[in-house]
């Protein structure tokens, strides 16, 4: 028969101290968050009859998964990333602040600081041989007004699904740029078709997937942050149709509303409407629609800690 005592007077008042809960010095907010974590943890531990092998087999991993840096690419495997978008998307519902294009999660692999310019950039800096791409559309608010000055922050993986600055065979910021809207709230981009993101396979979230019967997989996707004045900022991301792994992402990120068609094209002359120096290329048109802001705070992504490279 399986001991309980988590929920004794006796037990309480101890984590109550552990959690500084008698004493008026530090974070009221971080007290509350943590009691409710030990409570919770101790629960567990004996509803299900944790081990101490098991306990410290857990204390082990995460020191490992600390050191390999992992946290943020574990959170979005156990899906906890998309259960915030799931989270605020049901507030917005609620406040009746819904529409636009659908948000998704950031993930653990942007770097701030990207280069900045107007209307167009070249992402990719011509070393990947893969496949051309040209992407853009427009930027407008969910009454189809053009959005001109909007920032339109892209990031993407590599023909080999590795990220740039993470990746440090590829050159600083390749594969990321900020362009600005042009007047009529467009942006334009020229890069390559980037490959699926596959986690280290033998790191720490890997480790915890295998454990689940799970692959680490992603879709190729293409990461945005679209940012203008007086509007909600979003954060996003687009896949393509017919992707093996785009409704079997390890992230869960795939969203109705965010899948792109690439359109492969042999054309010399649209090649040459683009400014494109190759006929094969692959076209992609996304829009995206913001939401006005009724909060100045909305505009802004969230605080979370990112690499910042400068250059
Ligand atoms: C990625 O490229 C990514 O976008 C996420 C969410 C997790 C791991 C790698
Ligand atoms: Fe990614």
């Amino acid at each position: 028969m399986s001991i309980h005592i988590s929920q004794t007077d006796e037990i309480q008042a101890f984590f109550r101290q552990v959690a500084g809960l008698d004493s008026e010095a530090g974070s009221p907010r971080i007290k509350q968050i943590l009691i409710r974590v030990l409570q919770d943890c101790a629960k567990a531990i004996e509803d299900l009859e944790i081990t101490d092998d098991e306990f410290w087999r857990a204390v082990d991993y995460l020191n490992r998964m600390g050191v390999n840096q992992e946290a943020g690419l574990l959170v979005a495997g156990l899906g906890l990333e998309h259960f915030l978008d799931l989270l605020q998307d049901a507030r917005d519902r609620s406040a009746g602040a819904g529409g636009g294009t659908p948000r998704t999660i950031e993930g653990p692999l942007y770097v701030a600081g990207a280069p900045l310019s107007n209307g167009y950039a070249r992402l990719d800096d011509g070393t990947d041989p893969g496949t051309v791409m040209y992407l853009h559309g427009r930027v407008t608010d969910t009454q189809g007004n053009p959005i001109a000055g909007a920032i339109v922050d892209v990031w993407h993986a590599s023909t080999q699904g590795t990220y740039s600055y993470f990746d440090k065979s590829q050159s600083d910021y390749n594969l990321r740029r900020r362009i600005v809207t042009d007047e009529l709230g467009y942006y334009k981009a020229r890069s390559i078709v980037p490959s699926g993101y596959g986690c280290p396979v033998t790191g720490t979230t890997q480790e915890v997937l295998n454990a689940l019967g799970r692959h680490g997989n992603r879709p190729a996707h293409i990461h945005f942050f679209i940012s203008a004045a007086g509007h909600k900022h979003l954060t996003t991301q687009i896949n393509f149709q017919g992707d093996e792994y785009l409704w079997d992402d390890f992230a869960y990120a795939t969203r109705e509303g965010l899948i792109g068609e690439l359109q492969f094209i042999d054309d010399d002359s649209r090649a040459k409407q683009l400014g494109l120096n190759v006929n094969s290329f692959a076209e992609l048109r996304f829009d995206f629609q913001v939401l006005r802001a009724i909060e100045p705070k909305s505009e802004q992504r969230s605080s979370r800690p990112r690499a910042l490279q400068q250059l």
